[in-house]
């Protein structure tokens, strides 16, 4: 049975606050930080049970608030390959969550260990970081009582991305197995990284400097140590790494910021040369947004459907050139906010998916194809490689030396890409590796397609519940007769495309919309969202 003594004295110091309802949501648990103490703590317990029920696999959670403001947190689980968790236990989140007293608390552990069928005799493993938000040291304090009110083995991994993070988890479980994906450490995730870049970047003229935007968040420090990793295979200049100063963090910087505002943050403005490359990083590291200035200071954004775009036909090229292409399909998984543009573009070269916005569904399309190349326009994603295509690439015996140059190429994009979930700093050293191969400018890389204008707006509704959806999002079930007169609207507009969902993510509706004129696009984004009011 549960250890109820010890859960009990230890969880009398987090109550739940009274009025609040927590949702385990598309990013885990996220809220203001100073109320997720007994949320913390509840997540300590259930990390153990995961990793009961998984036979003492070792499972991740990571402490973060992402792109949000500084003053929220969140906390999320990893499964044993790097994964999200498994959906089905988002639901029992939830509920240990909202149980509104310590005894509660216990009545709902025994049953969801009871129908859960949790052997607790089994080991359990838990490996924790947290991103630089000041509430972070405090609730790391919390999801430690709860992992000791199970007596589970842990690991503190410190201050780190969420990249990291999931890297850890994959490379602690496969350790000594044929799958090892590194050594366990961070120091294993950087020599792995930069190792492969090095390779891949061999021989090619050094790239003129990136300048990168930390968005003053936990990506600065470990952005700093991969510089050093680095070496001077490529130029680097880091930007808004104060990540002890009050109030900075996502602060009118880092990927969400330049997104959503579609504008340079005003901290690079007197920095960024024209023609000069950027990127910026969100809050945990795990979104990359790059952009440049043309030489008429006009800010052009290069976002996570360009990465696509600009990814997928170098891994399509590299196929080819191995011999590979009757064995090895690559294919593609967008959302519904995917620029119109780049899913003309990338239909016409190659197989691609819509599904519903979140990680977990991009992912897990992705993993259909031999390699799936996953972004979301906000500039969260990677490439998949099956084991099918794995093997393919290692057993392929080249018989010229242009295939044995693009097998190897193949085998260090593997190494150089984190496969368990979007990472920043290595799609960032992807981008690279394909601008130099290729000898693009942000210029040459922009010309790829062309965005069509577009807006994103978000509405306050009564109840957003209210709105479901189809279709991968992009159609309205209900409310009844809505999509209808959005249908209307759209028509009148030239290249007019829009629909409305409700955040995964936020009490609120999402309006999208757009059209070949800017104007047009602001006006049918603000015209849905007049009718959805
Ligand atoms: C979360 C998702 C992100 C998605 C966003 C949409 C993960 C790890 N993150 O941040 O992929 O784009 O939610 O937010 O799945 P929304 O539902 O509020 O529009
Ligand atoms: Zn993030």
């Amino acid at each position: 049975a549960l250890p109820h003594d010890n859960i009990r004295s230890l969880s009398v110091k987090h109550e739940k606050p009274s009025k609040l309802k927590f949702q385990y949501g598309t990013a885990g648990f996220r809220t203001l930080g100073e109320t997720l103490d007994s949320v913390l703590f509840r997540v300590g317990i259930l990390a153990a049970l995961r990793s009961k029920k998984l036979d003492g696999k070792t499972i991740g959670v990571m402490v973060t608030a992402s792109h949000n403001p500084e003053p929220d947190n969140g906390v999320k689980l990893v499964d044993p390959r790097g994964e999200m968790l498994e959906s089905s236990w988002e639901g029992h989140a939830t509920l240990l969550a909202n149980a509104q007293t310590t005894d509660a608390l216990l009545v709902a552990l025994d049953e969801f260990v009871k129908l859960t069928k949790i052997d607790l005799s089994k080991p359990s493993r838990v490996v924790f970081a947290r991103d630089t938000r000041p509430s972070g040291p405090k609730l790391v304090e919390s999801l430690v009582d709860g992992l000791e009110a199970l007596g589970a083995e842990y690991r503190d991994a410190g201050v780190t991305t969420t990249p990291v993070l999931h890297y850890l988890v994959r490379a602690i479980n496969t350790k000594g197995t044929k799958e090892a994906y590194g050594e366990d450490t961070e120091h294993g995730y950087l020599t792995k990284l930069s190792d492969a870049f090095k390779k891949l970047i061999g021989g090619k003229a050094a790239p003129s400097p990136l300048l990168i935007d930390c968005a003053n968040g936990v990506g600065a420090p470990i952005a700093v140590k991969l510089c050093e990793y680095l070496g001077d295979s490529i130029p680097i200049k880091l930007t808004n790494t104060a990540i002890d100063t009050k109030g900075a963090l996502n602060n009118s910087c880092g990927a969400d910021f330049v997104k959503t505002s579609q504008k340079l943050p005003p901290s690079l403005v007197s920095v960024l040369q024209p023609g000069q490359r950027a990127c910026s990083l969100d809050g945990d590291a795990d979104r990359l947004i790059y952009y440049y200035l043309d030489d008429r200071s006009q800010f052009h954004m290069l976002d996570g459907d360009k990465i696509t775009a600009l990814v997928a036909s170098f891994i399509v090229d590299l196929v080819k050139a191995a011999g590979l292409d009757e064995q090895i399909k690559v294919g593609v998984v967008q959302t519904a906010y995917a620029n119109g543009s780049s899913t003309k573009y990338l239909s016409e070269r190659l197989p691609v998916k819509c599904v519903p916005t979140g990680v977990k569904h991009l992912h897990h399309a992705a993993e259909h194809y031999h390699v799936g190349v996953y972004f979301e326009a906000n500039g969260h994603g990677t490439v998949l490689f099956s084991q099918t295509a794995q093997d393919q690439i290692t057993t392929h015996k080249p018989s010229t030396p242009a295939q044995s140059t693009a097998l190897n190429h193949l085998t260090n994009l593997i190494n150089l890409i984190n496969q368990t979930v979007g990472d920043a700093l290595s799609d960032m050293l992807l981008v690279e590796v394909v601008l130099a191969h290729k000898s693009y400018s942000g210029v040459e890389w922009d010309s790829l397609y062309s965005d069509l204008p577009n807006r994103l707006v978000k509405v306050v509704v009564g109840d957003r519940n209210a709105f479901t959806t189809a279709d991968a999002e992009r159609r309205l079930v209900s409310p009844p007769g809505l999509q209808g007169k959005i249908d209307e609207l759209v028509r009148r507009y030239d290249g007019g495309r829009s629909f409305v969902r409700p955040s995964g993510t936020e009490d609120v509706v999402r309006v999208y919309a757009e059209a070949v004129i800017k104007s047009q696009a602001d006006e049918l984004a603000f015209r849905v969202a007049g009718l959805v009011f």
